[in-house]
């Protein structure tokens, strides 16, 4: 048995970007600069725990009760949300549909396991929910990544064992929480090397789905 594991911002659709917009601009009324390189250590983390890290930036981290918090993170959603109207089909990162059409004729079970609460609503804008069996809620785990729980949910829900999937990152939070469930981890790397990938790429344009198969197998 085999399965593939996605995550979704970074890795299927750069919605990444609109997420790091959208903290700069919260940040810019916080007082609290999130620039390029902080964003980094955001990817993959929920969006309270992205909020708690840009406060503890600011060294604000004691000047808001939960209440406030559940509200600032409402508006980083609803500027996040706004950015994300135009999205549709075409904002797939190359190679992804034929990714996901070799995997459905190989019937290989593709889940996603990303910690955004968006996924549901940002695959159906993409136009590929039919291609995933299985989306993790993140709402239901004890932890976030770097956790591995996420991904061995992922593949309970497509009915393999962990160490059977091939998991695909963009984050190093996301990628440590592959390798410590003994997944083979494929990395997406744009902007920063992944530390502990099985293998990396700057896209699914250069995967070759069974030449990754047999690299996995001979592992
Ligand atoms: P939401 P992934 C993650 O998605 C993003 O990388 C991270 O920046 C974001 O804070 C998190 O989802 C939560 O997203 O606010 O939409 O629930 O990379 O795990 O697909
Ligand atoms: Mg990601």
């Amino acid at each position: 048995m085999k399965g593939f594991i996605f995550d979704l911002d970074g890795v299927i659709t750069d919605t990444a970007k609109y997420h790091y917009e959208a903290w700069r601009n919260l940040g810019e009324k916080l007082g609290i600069t999130v620039d390029e390189k902080f964003n980094e250590q955001l990817k993959g983390i929920s969006r309270m725990d992205s909020l708690d890290r840009i406060l503890a930036l600011g060294n604000k981290e004691n000047e808001y009760s939960l209440y406030e918090k559940k509200q600032l993170a409402a508006e980083k959603n609803a500027y996040y949300l706004n950015l994300l109207q135009g999205l549709g089909p075409d904002d797939l990162l190359s190679g992804v549909k034929e990714f996901l059409m070799a995997a459905q004729e190989r019937n290989i079970p593709c889940a996603i396991a990303s910690a955004s609460k968006n996924a549901p609503l940002i695959l159906e804008k993409l136009d590929v929910n039919d291609y995933f069996e299985a989306i993790v809620d993140p709402a239901s785990l004890a932890k976030g990544k770097p956790h591995p729980e996420i991904f061995i949910r992922a593949a309970q829900l497509i009915g393999i064992e962990a160490t059977e999937a091939i998991g695909f990152e963009d984050a190093q939070a996301g990628v440590d929480g592959i390798k410590a469930c003994g997944m083979f981890a494929v990395g997406i790397e744009v902007d920063e090397p992944l530390i502990g990938v099985d293998i990396s790429v700057n896209s699914f344009c250069d995967l070759d789905i069974d030449k990754l198969l047999e690299i996995q197998r001979n592992r």
